[in-house]
């Protein structure tokens, strides 16, 4: 059993992870509520980022113990050596698929920018890994290893940022913008931070209306969700029961705005009590935690039992996106944090503490998992850019090319509305 941390109104509130004491203390009273947060951590780093003004200098300075050794991997109360083995297959792809994008940008073959999800492998792969066939993703631009677990290969994604004629939007779009709604229940990423939380709420809700409940996950940062359509999206869901699984990916930076200066709670899983729903911690560069935090949260979805806020704490280990060198941020973070490297732990995992793979057998699927790689990269290369006439075809699909149709079942006419107290005639309550 994960450990139960309780969230109290503290008056004596501990050092934050963020680094702050509340602004104002609350005196203890008999009154005094306890919420309760499961943390799947091992570890609870304790630092803080501070800003320091010196004239029109802006620098951080990282204050906290960084000496910590680098915990174990928490056995997973699921996953078994295939599928283990599955996922640290997805994590080796995602990263050497986002070095190859790398260097094609280097060469000029990239049109536009490139967006990376270094050491956020084990959260995009194992969250993914926990949806099932009739599930949907909604995907933010750091979770190409989601995108990979979903079915797209490496070849698409690869292409897609060359803007070649092959690639999912055939050229018309050269970013992570695309999905596939019609096989793979991919909503392609929208940009304005917040937004896919109410569409994925609304795509649970209407698998609702169709007779079933299903799992929609979605991402959002620790940046995103300060924005009010979080609020507005999340409490639709948690008020209708919907499916949403939400990953809170707390990675420290947005942009260059360090997490201590977006938020005053201490763990953005907290939110989840306002929201009346459930709030859960993970590593989020532990694999098996990421997973366990997913399937539970994707079993509550599938059960018609509403909304789970998962926090996932890490570390951006890049700039925003290609252009940003992340000169803003400490030095000493960075060393921290790499020793957390989502993949190494996962392999020193899986071949030391699991023996699950020897040693010439992980040798052999990282060079299984690069052969792969680079196939698809020579292919994406060497495939054509689009033809100038083609260029107003339809980015996500043409009108004519797949009939919208429900997909799991016949919506239901007559309608129950729910005898809650608070909902109106608005608030339609299936199940
Ligand atoms: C509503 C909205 N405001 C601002 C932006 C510009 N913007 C794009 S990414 C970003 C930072 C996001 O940080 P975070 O949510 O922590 O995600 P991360 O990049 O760390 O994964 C900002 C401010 C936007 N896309 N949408
Ligand atoms: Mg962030």
């Amino acid at each position: 059993m994960a450990k139960k941390k309780k969230v109290v109104p503290k008056a004596h509130a501990p050092h934050s992870s963020n680094g702050r004491s509340p602004r104002t203390p609350l005196s203890p009273s008999r009154s005094q509520r306890t919420y309760t947060i499961l943390d799947y951590r091992l570890e609870k780093p304790s630092f803080a980022i501070r800003q320091i003004l010196k004239g029109d200098e802006v620098r951080y300075e990282v204050t906290g113990d960084l000496s910590a050794p680098v915990p174990p991997i928490r056995e997973s109360k699921y996953l078994d050596k295939k599928q283990c083995l599955e996922i640290y297959r997805w994590m080796l792809l995602n990263r050497k698929m986002e070095t190859a994008t790398e260097n094609l940008y280097k060469q000029s073959k990239v049109v536009g920018g490139v967006y990376f999800g270094l050491g956020q492998e084990a959260c995009s792969c194992a969250s993914a890994y926990a949806l099932e066939k009739d599930d949907w993703l909604g995907p933010m631009i750091r979770n190409q290893g989601s995108l990979l677990v979903r079915g797209f290969s490496a070849r698409d994604i690869m292409m897609q940022y060359m803007a070649k004629a092959g690639s999912p939007t055939k050229g018309r779009d050269a970013s992570s913008h695309f999905g596939d709604i019609e096989k793979r229940n991919v909503v392609s990423p929208i940009s304005t931070l917040g937004d896919l939380i109410p569409v994925l709420a609304g795509v649970a809700l209407g698998a609702r209306l169709q007779g079933r409940n299903i799992a929609a996950m979605t991402y959002i940062g620790d940046g995103g969700q300060s924005t009010g359509v979080t609020y507005e999206g999340l409490n639709f869901a948690a008020v209708q029961d919907l499916g949403l699984v939400l990953f809170v990916e707390n990675n420290l930076w947005a942009y260059s705005t360090p997490a201590d200066m977006q938020f005053r709670v201490k763990d953005l899983a907290e939110r989840a009590i306002a929201y009346g729903i459930p709030g859960v911690i993970v590593d989020g560069t532990d694999a098996c935690q990421v997973y366990d935090a997913a399937h539970e949260a994707c079993e509550r979805a599938r059960r018609g039992e509403g909304p789970t806020l998962i926090e996932a704490k890490m570390m951006r280990m890049k700039g925003h996106a290609i252009h940003d060198a992340a000169e803003y941020v400490p030095k000493p973070l960075f060393e921290y944090w790499r020793k957390r490297d989502c993949i190494t732990r996962f392999e020193n995992y899986l071949v030391n503490v699991k023996k699950w793979l020897s040693s010439h057998e992980n040798e052999k699927l990282i060079a299984d998992v690069e052969r792969e790689l680079e196939t698809d990269r020579d292919f994406a290369v060497a495939s054509p850019m689009p033809e100038s006439e083609s260029a107003a075809g339809g980015v996500y699909c043409d009108p004519s090319c797949h009939e919208i149709r429900p997909k799991y079942g016949v919506p239901k006419t007559s309608i129950k509305v729910s005898s809650r107290p608070k909902q109106t005639s608005a608030a339609v309550h299936l199940k």
